[in-house]
């Protein structure tokens, strides 16, 4: 009977008009004669999210029906951007929504643009995360996302007289593509203490009692794969007053004040994302939000599996969670402490389950980066889960003396709880025990972790353990979506978008490298591209550039590790060299626009020297008439995926600059190539693999190895040393003043004059100029310059995040895609 009733999606122009109006005179009850964007915007976005539900309503009861694993991925991030455009994509009906839009008297691009993008993460981690969800969907595996519910997700970066000032983004005001879920609800418990007792049967039982609780709700919100009735979900969890609104009595009483406090305490949980980045603070907030979330997420996981009526043993055959990073760590004595103290498992059963649950994914080597929390904090806020971690480390530690009873040394080394005062809980050594997979995220990060921070783990574990899944990005968004005209144009010489579910058919555009008439459309949708964020630049920046000229970008978080600092000193020199220059010489000097963009965590006082010094090189070079065209410096404000959509596909050369084997993998070189955009890079992380698959002519490398980089740091601390004589003079002209007071600069030239360059600016300086004036010179010619872009777009195939899914599917989740049933 319920069939007949079941809402038809709108397939026609007129369809989708009639259900957009619909929804702005019913669901907003707004009238059309005072509609304006905002509401033609949450029209369309509700029309589509009709389209959006039917299909994840019937992948939920597919999913549920089947005999088949889940995947559960557990990250804090998910940097999801807007996502109509991504809906409309999906669904294949943004033309019929351009054209009844047009009808109704609006601009596709405006209405787009009115939504507030979901920035509930600080970068690379983030957005991997969410490429990853529209390539589980796209692929058609079961799998859901767990997370938090930000109230106020990344800060909004404004620059204020070159400064930047952070601002709250509070981005739940409208927002139609969240399904508050007031029914699934859980307790979750913090402090208290442990009884322990011996049962009937002389068995040693658990309990953590009293403390205090606090409600999670789950907001859901759809994730639509791409052409596919996949749609899978993301469940998001908001922190609420165990109690509900407020507690009644102390109000009655006239204890207003603490009545509301309780509450206040409880949504401060889920109130704001930490804005660090590759950062760790201990704060006892942030160890309240990973518990909260990775409680709530654990018991709505286990209370799924319950319903199908399992024995404990299939739980292996139905769950697979991955750990995005250690910062859901927290899941493994979590896991154990439901099967043991809850569902009276045996310890050795529950820890095989455990860890045959668990892959965990490491995004870093950075020793500041790396998770640990005191010893006494953990005690007081999660008594049974330090006990059960010490079990752990019991269990573990007995193993390895068994097996290497010669290295005493070793047992300190490996084990969970560092020794020092206070006592730290290694989080990544948790997650590593408690997982039966390890994977770094581009090939030389994880052979680095086998060699630096893992290496004992590899002789306990033996190699195995241990495997690499190089990052990918979604097609989708960073090709389709970003730059629809080259999406077109690749569509055309290739037959379709089959390109888009399949990315290494990109391979046969180069049969037409030669092609004169593909080539010239190829550098003019480059140009388009440009012309468009030079506009965006006009408009924000107040700045004039020359889309002529070579735009080299570089937009990313700001740290020293990435090096920005090396970027604007190469554009200090630049400009330098260009101020002593002959008028004939200015004549053949190549112009170039220098683009940066990036947010530096609020405390990281160093990144925002940076971001400083570039806004002051730009208020100097930018009206400096000597220079004119041949040099701008933009600082462009609030960087985001959103504007990396405008910003991706207009640049010629990205800076993909890190100190070799700091940057794990990145993400933003692989968005940049894939939209022809070159690359200037190190050898670290992903761009070794770009460079093997595009070709070392199309790419350029500079900078010493990271199999170098120790002896260079330990010679700079211990011998003599002299900095690069070009980068001396780059210091004194801003010691002299010329950006401004040179006092606000003395820590970052320090740093590297007197502390050791532990970056090695200095050491790369001479490589990265001479780099420079090679991609001067390979821009000026331009058939050169338009058959690297060719190729490389058409040699990045590998790089698609449906290829990292697929690979994690098989080597760590070991999980099969599976359709959503079609109505008969
Ligand atoms: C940890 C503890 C307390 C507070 C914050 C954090 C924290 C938050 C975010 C630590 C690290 C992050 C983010 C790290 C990150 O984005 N890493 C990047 O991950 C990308 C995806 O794998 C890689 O491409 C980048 O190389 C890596 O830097």
């Amino acid at each position: 009977a319920w069939r007949k009733f079941t809402p038809k999606p709108f397939s026609t122009t007129e369809e989708f008009e009639k259900e957009t109006v619909r929804h702005i005179e019913t669901t907003l009850a707004r009238s059309l004669y005072n509609c304006d964007e905002a509401a033609a915007y949450a029209g369309t976005a509700l029309a589509f999210r009709d389209r959006l539900v039917l299909d994840w309503n019937k992948t939920q009861q597919t999913q549920t029906f089947a005999d088949q694993k889940r995947i559960y991925y557990l990250s804090l991030e998910f940097l999801m951007g807007r996502a109509l455009d991504n809906a409309m994509l999906n669904v294949d009906k943004k033309d019929v929504a351009r054209e009844g839009l047009d009808d109704l008297g609006f601009r596709m691009e405006d209405i787009i643009s009115q939504e507030h993008d979901a920035a509930l993460g600080n970068g690379g981690l983030g957005r991997l995360a969410a490429c990853f969800l529209d390539s589980m969907a796209s692929l058609n595996y079961p799998a859901w996302g767990y997370g938090l519910r930000y109230r106020y997700g990344i800060f909004k970066q404004e620059i204020v007289d070159g400064y930047q000032v952070e601002v709250p983004d509070y981005w739940l005001d409208f927002n139609p593509w969240e399904f508050p879920r007031h029914d699934i609800t859980v307790d979750v418990q913090f402090y208290g203490n442990v009884n322990r007792w011996q049962d009937d049967e002389g068995k040693q039982q658990s309990s953590w009692e009293g403390g205090e609780i606090v409600k999670a709700i789950a907001f859901d919100v759809p994730i639509p794969g791409y052409k596919t009735p996949t749609c899978n979900n993301l469940r998001l969890w908001g922190s609420k007053a165990a109690s509900g609104e407020f507690d009644f009595q102390k109000f009655n009483s006239g204890e207003y004040e603490s009545s509301v406090a309780d509450q206040q305490r409880a949504e401060t949980i889920s109130a704001v994302l930490y804005p660090n980045d590759n950062l760790e603070r201990g704060k006892e907030l942030r160890l309240k939000q990973q518990y909260f979330w990775c409680a709530a997420s654990l018991y709505d996981i286990v209370r799924r599996f319950k319903k199908s009526k399992r024995p404990w043993k299939d739980f292996t055959s139905q769950v697979a969670i991955q750990l995005n990073d250690t910062h859901p760590t927290l899941a493994i004595p979590e896991l154990l402490r439901i099967l043991i103290d809850i569902e009276g498992l045996e310890w050795d059963e529950a820890w095989n389950i455990v860890q045959k649950t668990f892959g965990y994914t490491n995004h870093t080597v950075l020793p500041e980066a790396l998770e640990k929390w005191s010893v006494p904090l953990m005690q007081h806020l999660l008594p049974r889960h330090l006990q059960i971690i010490y079990d752990i480390n019991l269990h573990f530690l007995q193993f390895v003396e068994r097996n290497f009873p010669k290295d005493r040394e070793m047992l300190s080394r490996v084990s969970i709880i560092e020794e020092s005062s206070p006592q730290m809980v290694r989080m990544a050594y948790l997650a590593l025990i408690g997982s039966h997979k390890v994977n770094g995220v581009a090939e030389l990060h994880s052979d680095l972790i086998k060699t630096t921070i893992f290496k004992d783990f590899v002789k306990i574990y033996g190699p195995d353990k241990f495997t690499n899944v190089t990052n990918g990005i979604t097609p989708r968004r960073w090709l389709h979506q970003a730059n629809p005209r080259l999406s077109e144009l690749i569509a055309s010489k290739l037959g379709g978008h089959e390109f888009l579910k399949d990315l290494t058919l990109l391979h046969k555009l180069e049969s037409f490298v030669d092609e004169k008439e593909f080539r010239k459309d190829f550098r003019d949708i480059k140009y388009a591209n440009k012309v468009r964020l030079a506009k965006h630049i006009k408009e924000h920046n107040g700045v004039t550039v020359n889309p002529a000229a070579l735009f080299d970008v570089q937009v990313k978080r700001i740290h020293e590790y990435k090096r920005q600092q090396l970027n604007i000193f190469g554009v200090i020199h630049r400009y330098l060299q260009l101020k002593s220059m002959s008028a004939e010489d200015k004549k053949k000097a190549q112009p170039r626009v220098s683009i940066f963009g990036g947010k530096a965590a609020p405390g990281y006082w160093m990144a925002k020297t940076v971001i400083h010094l570039v806004n002051q090189v730009g208020k100097v070079v930018n009206s400096d008439p000597d220079v004119g065209d041949l040099l701008k410096v933009i600082f462009l404000e609030d960087y985001n995926v959103s504007k990396a959509e405008i910003i991706t596909p207009a640049s010629d050369i990205s800076e993909h600059i890190s100190t070799a084997g700091t940057e794990a993998s990145g993400t933003s070189n692989m968005k940049f190539c894939l939209n022809g955009g070159l690359i200037i890079g190190t050898c670290d992380g992903a761009n070794i693999e770009i460079t093997r698959e595009i070709g070392e002519q199309n790419i350029f490398l500079f900078g010493n190895l990271a199999e170098d980089v120790e002896d260079l740091r330990h010679a700079h601390l211990y011998e003599k040393y002299e900095l690069d004589p070009q980068l001396a003079k780059v210091f004194e002209s801003i010691r002299s003043g010329t950006f401004g007071d040179a006092g606000q600069f003395g820590a970052l030239l320090n740093g590297i004059v007197e502390h050791g360059d532990y970056y090695l600016v200095s050491d790369d300086f001479a490589s990265y100029v001479k780099t420079q004036e090679l991609i001067d010179e390979s821009f000026k010619n331009t058939e050169e310059w338009t058959s690297k872009m060719i190729l490389s777009v058409a040699r990045m195939g590998f790089f698609s995040s449906d290829r990292c899914i697929d690979e994690y599917a098989e080597a760590i989740w070991n999980v099969e895609p599976l359709v959503p049933k079609e109505d008969e």
